[in-house]
């Protein structure tokens, strides 16, 4: 009895590719970019507005122009702002858009390898875990913006 034990792997497979394609278009990101930086500069940020369609956490990035990259928020801590490694990730809730933003939420890209210019497109890889630890990779190729593009946003 092969050809039914082998018809039922074929299904299987079948299915799991559905579920990691499914899995694949879950998370969308707009408006992505990069703060450029000035020669010998060690670090600068990746902004961006995530949206997870089934919610998940931003685990980790990378990027091969990077020696490190984390994901960061700022915070008040007393009365000076200071940036922290989200170490469990930054939380993405189902259907709503996440900023990334100049004051924000970051990826932080260190230990930088080359100076990123204006117009620059840097390779950034996002990973994203969604429901039972399913994890998604999101490829991206990023445009280096001026440095002092959007300074911190101002709401009114
Ligand atoms: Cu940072």
């Amino acid at each position: 009895m092969k050809k039914p034990v082998s018809i039922l792997a074929a299904v299987s497979a079948a299915v799991a590719a559905f579920t990691s394609l499914s899995a694949l278009a879950q998370t969308t990101v707009a408006e992505p970019w990069i703060r450029g930086t000035v020669p010998q500069q060690q670090a600068t940020g990746m902004f961006a507005h995530i949206t997870s369609a089934k919610g998940g956490r931003l685990v980790s990035a990378s990027s091969p122009v990077a020696g490190v990259v984390e994901v960061h928020e700022m915070a008040m801590e007393g009365n000076v702002m200071k940036m922290r490694a989200l170490t469990t990730g930054l939380e993405l809730p189902a259907g709503k858009s996440v900023a990334l933003q100049p004051g924000g939420y970051h990826v932080m890209l260190m230990d930088l390898k080359q100076q990123l210019k204006a117009g620059d497109a840097v390779p950034v890889t996002l990973v994203i875990e969604g429901a039972g630890k399913v994890r998604e990779t999101v490829e991206l190729k990023v445009p280096v913006k001026a440095i002092n593009a959007a300074p911190m946003q101002h709401k009114h």
